[in-house]
């Protein structure tokens, strides 16, 4: 026959004996100690502190005590576990530091080694400057219209009553190109697409055309012999020089700020009946440069020199087709070039050509 039973059993608790529990809790700092990086650790802790590990077992175990035998007991596995958590988190601590400081220098970048980036291209300003004259029509509900470099000599001159004696054909140096028979030139102005869009549309019509065009011009400050010009044609019933002045004087409000306002000098353009040439006031000065004789965009002119414009000429609608007794419409043809050397303050017009990276990083080319 066994002897009476003890308060406290060793046989039946020996995971929590005071050696068993220090070997427990001795074997985990062990290993949190040998813990080389975070992953490592992280094993660890599943397997010292996790739900399955002997001392969390062991704590299990307390329960099934004689009462008096577990406070003992829970003191010791009480402690050993906070030892064990109190080592994990320090340890975690420098292996956080550690792996912080082995990503920095890892991820170090050497700032004077030296620079092979291929430099990105941007779109040039004379590109940006016509979409942006093209969105303030298109915001208007106009189309963009488009023709073709070298073009007809009918269509950049006779369809636009310059017939092959005109003088005022003279008024615009043209490259021809051979054979002569051929009559084909390099569109002077973008008139040609007047001719085209009324040939090819029905009214109404409201369109604009930005593109490149060729002169045999000097090649100077304020000339080049290939530049851009953009067109605006509108036919209509009713149509009138209040509409075109409406019309301009809204572009350049958006495009200038407001408060721009315009003046027409009667000129004169074969196409157009009556004509004039379009300036509007100095965006610097706004007009004051005559008094104060001091601006350097309009050079003392208080008003900036835009292109010409006017009614379209009935013998115009008439050669493209259109009924001249019931339409009516306007045209404009200014230079893009011109319009962004004043906008910008662009002294020499070569500047736009010549790819200086010093002129085209102020517009977003970047190097
Ligand atoms: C014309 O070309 C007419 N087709 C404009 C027009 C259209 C009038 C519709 C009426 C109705 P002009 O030759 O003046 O017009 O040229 C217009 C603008 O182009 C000029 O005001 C100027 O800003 C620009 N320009 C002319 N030649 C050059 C050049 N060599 N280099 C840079 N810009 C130029």
């Amino acid at each position: 026959m066994s002897g009476p039973n003890s308060e406290y059993d060793p046989v039946q608790v020996t995971p929590l004996e005071a050696v068993e529990v220090d070997r427990m809790r001795d074997d985990a700092l062990a290993a949190i100690d040998a813990a080389a990086d975070l992953a490592a650790l992280k094993q660890v802790r599943q397997a010292h502190a996790g739900d399955r590990s002997p001392l969390a077992l062991a704590n299990r175990e307390i329960g099934a005590l004689p009462p008096a035998a577990r406070k003992e007991a829970g003191l010791r596995v009480g402690q050993a576990r906070g030892a064990v958590g109190q080592a994990l988190a320090a340890r975690q601590e420098v292996l956080e530091a550690a792996a912080e400081e082995q990503m920095l220098v890892e991820e170090t970048v050497d700032v004077t080694l030296p620079w092979d980036r291929q430099a990105r291209g941007a779109r040039h300003p004379i590109t940006t400057f016509s979409e942006r004259i093209a969105d303030v029509f298109v915001a208007m509900g106009w189309e963009v219209a488009e023709g073709p470099l070298i073009e007809a000599e009918w269509l950049n001159f006779d369809a636009l009553n310059l017939g092959p004696d005109h003088p005022a054909r003279t008024m615009q140096d043209t490259f021809w190109t051979e054979p002569a028979e051929d009559h084909v030139v390099l569109r002077t102005h973008t008139s040609p697409v007047q001719a085209r869009t009324m040939l090819t549309r029905t009214p109404p019509i409201y369109v604009v055309c930005p593109g490149r065009v060729f002169r045999t011009d000097e090649y100077d400050a304020t000339h080049s012999p290939v530049f851009h010009q953009v067109e605006g044609l509108v036919i209509d019933e009713g149509i009138t020089m209040a509409h075109l002045r409406g019309s301009l004087d809204h572009m350049l409000q958006a495009l200038f700020g407001p408060g721009i306002t315009t003046r027409f000098r009667p000129s004169y353009f074969p196409f157009t009946e009556p004509s004039a040439e379009m300036d509007m006031v100095c965006f610097v000065c706004r007009g004051a440069a005559p008094a104060v004789d001091s601006c350097r965009t309009c050079r003392g002119e208080g008003w900036i020199e835009l292109g010409g414009c006017g009614v379209v000429n009935p013998r115009v609608l008439t050669a493209c087709g259109v009924d001249a007794e019931r339409y009516t419409g306007f045209a404009f043809g200014f230079g893009i070039d011109r319009m962004l050397m004043f906008r910008h303050g662009i002294e020499d017009l070569r500047d736009l050509f010549e790819g200086d990276v010093r002129f085209t990083t102020a517009f977003g080319q970047e190097i």
